[in-house]
């Protein structure tokens, strides 16, 4: 059973309080062992990465079959049946429209004293793409990290994904392939991030690496940043359902259990104004965890970890969901964008009853990777930003220098930099004859 809570009841603000701060996610410490990783790519580049390809995925590699040839890729793909293909193009299709209109525009301006001042926006050259092996390989994830990339202009975009004993996963190269990835490479682990970010004599090396990973994979990632960009460490999914009493109980159910069946440690909360409809939620998600087939995955996660709160009203539960910081926020409620104008802090809002959170995870058209542990009171998901930089114009005319190189000079003298006054003034000298 989930907790309840009562926001009318003494100790609520103890108990939401403790929900809050719940530590869910049990991160072993693996960064030595990562650190030892990473410099051993870097010294030995394609042997280490073959190396310990075979120590993990038990696949024996040589410097040639490191990359998946497209005619592999070719084969691996034609098993895959015309439904889910022309699911993932509707999906991609979709994706790429959305983050289109995330392209954001160059400026340039004359201000009052003549200087052009603007700012102007290229993609990064290289990017690498990080695909989990094993159970976590999901090809929604593929279009999610490539798509945005691919309309950033990134000229070379990467991926590596493990094949532990050789299995290709046919529907995550066919994403790749829809995504308009350039190449891909039969490795993971920690190894994958130190080839993607320093190279090795068959894999170039980029310059902004994305994707979710395990232990392992954030390890490293933490420690390439700076050599190369990153994304974000994702943790453990999350969704917050507010729902008034006018719905389904079961589907409100299959909403919390859709992010509790990621993982034992995602949490899946609902605020309702209605206590009986909490009660028929509790019991429609027992209902349905007799027969999931991820029952114990989600189980787990909604016993420890989910919550149905009581609230006397909309207003309340706004400043809650606030207070909380979702990943994911279902307004399931009569006037869901009046409710939505009263949130702040989430990374993902799904209006009315008829969006259930997986729209959103996988055709909807916003990104799906998103931040977590109440990282959305300060970060966004991932988009055409995170894959395009801001070059900064500055040009002077003579009166632009005249007007306000005089202050420059003032403020290089208070910091002590002699050259960088003396540059303005050698300039206004020439000016001044
Ligand atoms: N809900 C996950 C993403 C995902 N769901 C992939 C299904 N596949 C991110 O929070
Ligand atoms: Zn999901």
């Amino acid at each position: 059973m989930p907790q309840f809570l009562d926001y009318s009841d003494a100790d609520f603000e103890a108990r939401f309080t403790a929900l809050l701060t719940a530590k869910r996610e049990d991160s072993p410490d693996v960064d030595a062992v990562v650190a030892d990783i990473i410099a051993d790519v870097r010294a030995r580049g394609d042997d280490a990465v073959i190396e310990l390809t075979e120590r993990f995925d038990r696949v024996a590699l040589t410097p040639d079959t490191l990359r998946i040839s497209p005619e592999e890729v070719d084969a691996a793909i034609a098993e895959v049946n015309t439904g889910d293909r022309e699911a993932l193009e509707l999906a991609a299709a979709r994706i790429r429209a959305y983050h289109a209109r995330q392209m954001p525009e160059d400026a340039q301006w004359t201000d009052d004293v003549g200087a052009t001042l603007g700012w102007r926006w290229t993609p990064v050259s290289a990017a690498g793409l990080y695909v989990p092996g094993g159970l976590a390989s999901y090809p929604s994830s593929v279009l999610m990290n490539a798509i945005p990339a691919k309309v950033a202009g990134v000229g070379r975009l990467a991926i590596t994904v493990p094949t532990p004993d050789g299995v290709l996963n046919p529907l995550v190269l066919l994403a790749a392939q829809i995504a308009g990835v350039d190449e891909i490479y039969r490795i993971g682990g920690a190894q994958a991030i130190a080839a993607l970010a320093y190279g090795t004599e068959t894999i170039a090396p980029v310059d902004k690496i994305t994707g979710p990973g395990n232990a392992f994979v954030a390890a490293a990632k933490r420690r390439v940043f700076g050599k190369v960009g990153i994304d974000m460490i994702a943790g453990p999914s999350e969704i917050l359902v507010i729902a008034d009493g006018d719905n389904d109980p079961d589907w409100i159910a299959l909403d919390l259990l859709s992010q509790a069946e990621h993982d034992e440690s995602a949490q899946s909360l609902l605020i309702t104004t209605d206590a009986g409809f909490g009660q028929a939620v509790a019991q429609a998600v027992e209902a349905r965890l007799q027969t999931l087939e991820r029952r114990a995955i989600a189980g787990a996660s909604w016993r420890d970890f989910g919550a149905i709160i009581t609230v006397p009203s909309l207003d309340v539960a706004a400043a809650l969901s606030d207070r909380i910081a979702p990943e994911h926020l279902e307004l399931c409620v009569d006037d869901p964008q009046a409710l939505s104008a009263q949130i702040t802090h989430a990374g993902a809002i799904f209006l009315g009853q008829w969006t259930p959170e997986a729209i959103g995870d996988y055709i909807g058209g916003p990104n799906h990777v998103l931040p977590t542990a109440r990282s959305p009171r300060f970060s966004s998901g991932l988009s055409v930003m995170d894959f395009v930089k801001r070059t900064t114009l500055a040009q002077m005319t003579p009166d632009a220098l005249r007007a306000i190189g005089p202050g420059a000079e003032r403020l290089a003298t208070s910091e002590s930099l002699e050259a960088h006054g003396l540059s303005v003034t050698a300039r206004l000298r020439k000016l001044n004859g």
